[in-house]
């Protein structure tokens, strides 16, 4: 049997069968709301502060008032890890408008729902961290910023699900979205870096969610001398790179070593994507907020 863990409803914990929330949430009528990934290791959660700053950016760009304080959610999820015993785990601290009707008007609920999910969790994409993953570039296009900024971690994840259908049906492991003005935007869950002639660049954040893993991996890449640049890329960049890597929370740093049927550089996982996963993992080892009081 699957393990049970215990959610973080509303300042309670309970089984994660009884963690529910009514048909009229507004999470769940219209996808109103924001969440965040985090991940931790060895004990320690890994940039902690970072993503509980970008879960309440999320929410006031959509005026949803979080009822718990930064320092609350902080201690709301280290005790959720704490309940359940986790030292290596990924944690979903989930936000929705709340309960109300039918109609789409924010204003009609009262109280945000907050719930934190944590469980234990292992490498997303097993051997093809050794292997490569092949990524395909998808049809749909990232919501623009002036229709919903893909700044915003919120519960409607469509834009990504259609991109993640068309890798499916596309036999790709990972998608590769451009923005409606042809530059690369980002995978359906994690940016996109693609590295030639030993520089490394990655397309701007107006586009993309601004991920957390992405700033981390500037810092290793920077601290390691390559240069790294911000650049709007292309379907040729994508085509000629000698390296391409994917960057996330949950995909940590992964490989891609083959696009759209071209292998990438020789085909095998390049020198500096192997230098980055190294230090990123030396990283999420000994960096984070420890779970346990001291
Ligand atoms: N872009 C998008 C659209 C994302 O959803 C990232 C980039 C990378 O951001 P971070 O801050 O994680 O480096 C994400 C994050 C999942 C899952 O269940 C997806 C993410 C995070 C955790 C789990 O597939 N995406």
């Amino acid at each position: 049997m699957a393990d049970v863990f215990k959610i973080y409803a509303n300042g309670k914990f309970v089984p994660q069968d009884q963690a529910v929330t009514s048909i009229y949430d507004h999470g769940f009528l219209y996808g109103d709301g924001v969440f965040e990934g985090i991940r931790a290791y060895n004990g320690r959660v890994f940039r902690l502060e970072a993503h509980i700053d970008r879960l309440y950016d999320s929410a006031k760009a959509i005026m949803l008032d979080i009822p718990l304080s930064k320092d609350e959610m902080k201690d709301a999820i280290l005790e959720t890890l704490r309940t359940n015993d986790l030292e290596d785990a990924y944690i979903r601290p989930i936000v929705s408008r709340g309960i109300g009707d039918l109609g789409l008007d924010p204003r009609k609920c009262e109280t945000p729902n907050v719930f934190i999910i944590s469980q234990s969790w292992g490498a997303m994409y097993g051997d093809l961290y050794d292997d490569g993953l092949t990524a395909v570039t998808v049809t749909v296009r990232r919501n623009a910023p002036e229709s919903l900024p893909p700044n915003i971690k919120s519960l409607n994840y469509l834009n990504n699900i259609f991109a993640k259908i068309e890798a499916n049906y596309k036999g790709g492991d990972e998608a590769i979205i451009f923005d409606v003005r042809g530059n690369i935007s980002e995978g359906s869950g994690d940016n996109v870096f693609i590295v030639k002639n030993g520089s490394i660049a990655t397309p701007p954040v107006i586009n993309n969610l601004r991920g957390i893993t992405r700033a981390a991996v500037i810092e290793i890449a920077q601290n390691r001398g390559y240069a790294v640049r911000e650049a709007d890329l292309g379907l040729f960049d994508l085509y000629t790179a000698d390296e391409i890597f994917v960057t996330g929370t949950a995909a940590e740093v992964a490989p891609i070593t083959m696009v759209d049927g071209r292998t990438v550089g020789d085909g095998s996982v390049g020198p500096i994507t192997r230098d980055l996963m190294q230090g990123f993992g030396a990283m999420t080892r000994s960096e984070g907020v420890p779970i346990q009081e001291r």
